[in-house]
């Protein structure tokens, strides 16, 4: 039944028969992430990263209609090439994109039940989606949250970013039960600079330590994810007055446009990245490299439990 739905990539087939560590990742990043040809070359770039670091990768998308786990390159151009005229596909599209035979590119959200549904409990990216900043009216909270309260996934990001209201995206995760760990830090880094001025809940400082953390959670039957925050690299890390007021006018200018809904967060971004120049773009290609090499570094040690 399943299998009408999923296709897995043969490697990444391979790897979850013979146990092997397996990384999961997105591809909204890909089409609305960031421009093409940066894009792409990230992409495989990052597949390549999690390869040198042990693990198999598998890029997640809705290629016409079908679930897939472990992307060709020409399904990466493809998105890439497309960019945001691909379909956003969060956990409410995957419906009507796999009934009508489109294609998706898969936000964290479903990304995860791709995931999970190929049995791959690992998966990195660059920032998830949060609670938006004025959500107490406009009530935009990505659907990433409800998926990290429900979907047995680890997800390694930089944090979140401010173009979020990063407090109340903390408190909804803990509502949920969503623990949000710190690599190598007590403070939750804010994507593009490495603080926040909000704490993560337990700092933790190896792989094999948050694998045991993932293992004792899922044996234990507490469904949902975890959060896995690893500060961009200090030489990467942006200037906090400049990105600070980059945000901010973006979030001005989303509010004069009337930008809603699914086009809010990628809106920002790309604001966010022409106000700064280049700087922000080679700021988020770095952290998702060093994401990858953890979530792979995990991978490895959660394979051996
Ligand atoms: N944050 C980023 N880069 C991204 C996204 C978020 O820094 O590319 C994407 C991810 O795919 C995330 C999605 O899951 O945006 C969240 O969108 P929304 O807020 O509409 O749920
Ligand atoms: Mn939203």
């Amino acid at each position: 039944m399943l299998e009408t739905f999923l296709e897995i990539h043969p490697e990444v087939q391979d790897a979850i028969t013979n146990g092997q560590p397996i990384v999961a990742l997105e591809s909204t990043i890909i089409s609305h992430g960031m421009p093409y040809p940066q894009n792409v070359e990230t992409a495989r770039q990052v597949e390549e990263i999690v390869r040198a670091n042990g693990a198999i990768p598998a890029t997640i998308a809705i290629i016409n209609g079908k679930l897939k786990a472990g992307l060709s390159n020409e399904d990466i151009e493809y998105l890439g090439r497309k960019g945001t005229a691909v379909l956003k596909a969060s956990r409410r599209d995957i419906p009507m994109i796999v009934s009508k035979g489109w294609t998706g590119a898969t936000t964290v959200a479903s990304t995860m039940i791709i995931a999970e549904l190929a049995g791959i409990h690992v998966f990195a990216t660059g920032g998830i989606g949060g609670v938006h900043r004025e959500a107490e009216t406009t009530m935009d909270i990505s659907a990433d949250l409800e998926e990290l309260a429900m979907t047995n996934v680890a997800v390694v990001c930089a944090g979140a970013k401010s173009i979020l209201d990063i407090g109340l995206t903390l408190e909804y995760l803990e509502t949920k039960g969503v623990p949000v760990l710190g690599f190598g830090t007590e403070e939750l880094p804010a994507f593009y600079t490495r603080k926040s001025g909000f704490g993560v809940d337990y700092r933790v400082d190896s792989a094999d330590e948050i694998a045991n953390i993932l293992k004792a959670k899922w044996d234990l039957g507490l469904r949902g994810g975890v959060v896995i925050a690893n500060p961009i690299p200090e030489k990467y890390a942006m200037d906090f007055i400049t990105i600070t007021r980059a945000i901010e006018s973006a979030l001005t200018e989303a509010k004069a446009k009337g930008i809603k809904g699914k086009d809010s967060t990628p809106f920002l971004l790309a604001k966010v990245k022409e106000i700064t120049g280049g700087n922000s773009l080679e700021s988020n290609i770095q952290l998702v490299f060093n994401n990858a090499k953890l979530g792979a570094q995990i991978a490895v040690e959660l394979a051996k439990k």
